[in-house]
């Protein structure tokens, strides 16, 4: 099965990104976790994206927050898709991030998730993997179904509560 890259963009990312890991996990998906920064370590991040699909990898999700050039800069050296994970910020709440990753100019294209949607982006990359890998698919489906029943039985002790 090929890998999920998660970069992100410091290890202060990593409280949101570990939801991602464990979605993976609960999947069995294989995956690698990076610190490659668009600023501060722009070389790193070029040639991890550069050789991602060449090492194995099948999608890769890149967190990052406020001036989040992170999910473009991958995105710019694979034809890989990239989910983008805008991260919230003290000051302005993780629009900022929202709208530099979500905002991408035609042709280089990040598939961006809601502030700090890091469960999201995790489903979304075995989805995009299960396109090759029948057990993803049925998992995925499980998984609907486990959750659907959760909101079943919530709904049924709530109008238990308050509909007699
Ligand atoms: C971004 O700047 C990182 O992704 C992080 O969300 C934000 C702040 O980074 P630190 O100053 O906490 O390292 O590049």
């Amino acid at each position: 099965m090929k890998k999920v890259g998660i970069i992100m963009g410091s290890d202060s990312d990593l409280p949101v990104v570990e939801k991602a890991v464990n979605t993976l996990k609960e999947f069995e998906v294989p995956f690698e976790v990076h610190i490659f920064s668009a600023h501060r370590t722009p070389a790193e991040a070029k040639a991890f994206s550069e050789n991602a699909r060449a090492n194995g990898f099948g999608v890769i999700i890149a967190a990052a927050g406020m001036a989040a050039h992170l999910a473009g800069a991958i995105a710019a050296n694979t034809t890989l898709p990239v989910i983008g994970i805008p991260i919230k910020s003290q000051n302005l709440g993780g629009m900022e991030a929202l709208l530099s990753t979500v905002q991408m100019p035609s042709g280089i294209p990040v598939a961006t998730v809601a502030i700090d949607g890091a469960v999201n982006a995790a489903l979304l990359s075995i989805e995009i993997l299960s396109l090759s890998e029948p057990v993803l698919e049925k998992k995925l489906a499980e998984k609907r179904a486990a959750d659907t029943q959760k909101v079943l039985e919530k709904n049924s002790a709530i109008e238990d509560k308050f509909n007699n």
